[in-house]
């Protein structure tokens, strides 16, 4: 059979970047007819997390390079492993992209990548075809990224004392967003940390792309939205959430366990923990949490990574073992579909904030770093769909107050019914006229019409 299309789709092995792109990358697929293949370039550990030994119709994995020197065991951290990676780049994924090419016999006629890959811009002029950037986070962030030169001009001429509480009121719909609630990367005195030079020449090359796409709903944020699209030849929101939460990443068993232990529960009652793949909370922010949770017995459900485990006080598992349940992975989705959850508390990385609204659930945040400040003032400010912890971080005093202020009928009762109503929006835009789906046919059509040379 002759293939028409050829896209080389390029992830960023990190957090939660790859996995919804390969999410995207299942629905285009799934979607199109098979005269479009996806090829799909990725570190080999990330690659497996994701595809977890699934094969897909017409979507071929492929491993790149992670930049650990040939015969080195890699041990450092999470950091350390993003700056090999990003040394490795862009030859690894060229090497790799030209095995595919062989392999198939057809040319890649078109770049689907990660926003944060910005060098695939040149890779796309190089070989004259278009280059499709996905934003894996929030359009606030994403904004405020945009405007990262206004930014430092406005820091330059305001007092260090003066800047927390300014807000972006020059960016449209940002009004409520403060200097303190950016990403960190944007900041001056970060600007030569290796994520902030790859995050700000990427703003430099998202204008040139074809398009840009973002795991979103465009009734979201109505003003940025618009702005956003004056600045990129197609800006197209898509919102994935719905579908992603890959359940391939799951042991079956300890999915089941802790769903069937939800059924048990009574509505809206229990409190849903995650901070998400990369952060955990400092252990004294932890004995609070815990303690909290103990003394109220407030029912939980933790996710925990293992090793966070032994930063719980001593006997904290068997205590409360009649009200709550730690997993060290749940299934998201599903647990946030649940009725009887009634809270979630996050790190406000963007994936977990768009299911807490696919599923309207209530947010107490805890933003840790990256876009998650930003994500974490919507929430609380634009959005009024949950509160930040007071002080930023887990005490006993603000832990109590924040969950009561959610649970109790009176003051949590707007915040339900706001999230309820963008709930509501994000259902409109999947459907069969709503502005997600109909993005969606446009990027397909995009992508169908791409010819390598
Ligand atoms: C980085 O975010 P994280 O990976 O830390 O967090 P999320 O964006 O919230 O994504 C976590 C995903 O993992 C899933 C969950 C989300 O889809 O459903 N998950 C799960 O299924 N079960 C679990 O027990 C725990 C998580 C970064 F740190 C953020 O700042 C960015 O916003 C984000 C996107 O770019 O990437």
């Amino acid at each position: 059979m002759a293939f028409h299309a050829h896209i080389g789709v390029l992830a960023f092995p990190f957090g939660s970047h790859a996995a919804p792109l390969l999410t995207l990358v299942r629905r285009l697929a799934a979607a199109s007819s098979s005269d479009i293949i996806f090829s799909f370039f990725n570190t080999e550990k990330s690659n497996c997390a994701i595809f977890s030994g699934q094969e897909f119709d017409n979507i071929k994995a492929y491993d790149v390079w992670d930049g650990t020197p040939e015969g080195e065991a890699f041990s450092g951290s999470h950091f350390e492993a993003m700056q090999l990676f990003l040394d490795a780049t862009p030859g690894n994924f060229e090497k790799a992209m030209k095995e595919a090419e062989s392999e198939s016999g057809v040319k890649i006629s078109c770049l689907l990548t990660d926003a944060f890959l910005w060098f695939a811009c040149d890779m796309a002029e190089e070989r004259r075809v278009p280059w499709v950037a996905l934003w894996t986070s929030s359009s606030c962030s994403l904004s405020a990224h945009m405007y990262t030169d206004q930014i430092w001009s406005m820091m330059r001429s305001t007092g260090v004392a003066e800047r927390k509480e300014k807000t972006l009121s020059f960016v449209p719909g940002m009004s409520s967003v403060r200097f303190s609630d950016l990403p960190g990367e944007i900041l001056p005195e970060k600007s030569e940390s290796p994520l902030a030079i790859m995050i700000y020449k990427m703003v430099q090359k998202l204008p040139k792309s074809t398009a840009v796409v973002l795991n979103s709903f465009e009734e979201i944020d109505p003003l940025i939205t618009t702005d956003l699209k004056s600045k990129f030849r197609n800006f197209l929101n898509i919102h994935l959430s719905i579908l992603s939460g890959d359940p391939s990443i799951l042991s079956e068993d300890s999915g089941q366990e802790c769903l069937s232990w939800l059924e048990k529960q009574r509505h809206a009652s229990v409190v849903y923990i995650s901070f998400g793949t990369v952060t955990t909370p400092q252990p004294e922010e932890l004995a609070a949490l815990a303690e909290v949770l103990e003394t109220g017995e407030f029912p939980f459900l933790w996710s925990m990574k293992d090793n966070a485990k032994k930063l719980l006080p001593e006997g904290f598992l068997n205590r409360t073992s009649k009200f709550g349940m730690i997993v060290s992975w749940a299934p998201q989705l599903k647990v946030l579909e649940n009725p009887s959850v009634g809270i979630f508390m996050t790190h406000c990385g963007w994936n977990s904030v768009s299911e807490s609204i696919s599923c309207g659930v209530p947010m107490i945040c805890r933003p840790f770093l990256g876009d998650q400040s930003s994500n974490s003032r919507m929430v609380e400010a634009v959005w009024k769909i949950g509160v930040r912890i007071e002080g930023g971080v887990f005490t006993k005093k603000g832990t109590i107050e924040a969950l009561h202020y959610i649970m109790s009928n009176e003051t949590g009762k707007a915040i339900r019914e706001n999230v309820n109503k963008l709930k509501q929006k994000a259902e409109n835009a999947v459907k069969l006229d709503g502005s997600s789906t109909k993005n969606f046919k446009a990027l397909l059509e995009l992508l169908k019409s791409s010819r390598g040379v």
